[in-house]
């Protein structure tokens, strides 16, 4: 997959990408990323790339020149998306993470300042998506947790002992308890179910606290949930 990241801070790019998961899928060449600075598409000796916002009022607007110049430059693959990341776009979900595993190529356009001109997302935007109804500074960081997310879902990217299978967002659960030695930690046990070496009985055991903490800490994830019989007891 080619991850093309157009945004007026690339330099904010380079230590996330350059690790552990990221860094390796890099490496085994099943991601290419590549960063493009809209101040390198303008053309006065300022290098502006905002403006005041016509009808007045507070802050600035990115200019649609420089920012769909950018986007422009960009080689398309065949299947490719472009997507603005914006406080105004869907909500970012795990299920969006696995549709857009499925494109050969995402822009993933990273606004600053009060936002963009609206004629440019217009022209630029297939896609519009938000990472949750809190204010950050610009795009930047949710394009981060785009990537992250989908990367990971990438074949090869994981190990198999990391298998995405189990994970909680994927059964549509939170994770159960998780321990590990000592048995016995500042007075607290390890459940004796855990080193009961019975399977079957573990299984249960976690699938039951699984939905015990959904209930209490998501209940909303459980609207949507095929629950078994066992479950409902
Ligand atoms: C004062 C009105 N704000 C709109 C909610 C203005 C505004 C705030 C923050 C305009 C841009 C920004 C910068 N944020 C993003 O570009 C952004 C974002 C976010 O702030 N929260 C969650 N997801 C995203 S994706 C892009």
């Amino acid at each position: 997959m080619k991850i093309n990241i157009v945004s007026l801070f690339t330099g904010m790019f380079e230590t996330p990408f350059s690790d552990s998961i990221i860094k390796r899928a890099r490496e085994k060449g099943l991601v290419e990323m590549s960063m493009h600075d809209i101040r390198d598409c303008t053309t006065d000796r300022h290098r502006t790339v905002d403006d005041t916002p016509y009808g007045g009022g507070a802050g600035m607007v990115m200019m649609p020149e420089p920012l769909v110049q950018t986007v422009e430059s960009i080689e398309r693959e065949k299947k490719s998306i472009s997507i603005l990341m914006t406080p105004q776009g869907e909500p970012f979900s795990q299920k969006i993470a696995h549709e857009l595993v499925d494109f050969d190529q995402l822009l993933l356009i990273c606004g600053r300042y009060e936002g963009i001109d609206e004629r440019a997302r217009e022209i630029i935007a297939d896609r519009e998506i938000s990472i949750g109804d809190y204010v950050l500074s610009g795009g930047e960081i949710p394009a981060m947790v785009l990537v992250d997310a989908v990367v990971r879902l990438i074949p090869g990217v994981l190990g198999n002992d990391q298998s995405i299978e189990h994970e909680s967002f994927e059964e549509g659960l939170l994770e159960c308890p998780q321990y590990t030695r000592p048995e016995v930690f500042r007075g607290k046990r390890v459940p004796p179910v855990l080193l009961s070496g019975n399977h079957a009985e573990i299984e249960a055991w976690r699938r039951r606290e699984a939905l015990k903490r959904t209930r209490v800490r998501r209940p909303d994830l459980l609207k949507d949930l095929p629950l078994t019989e066992r479950d409902e007891g």
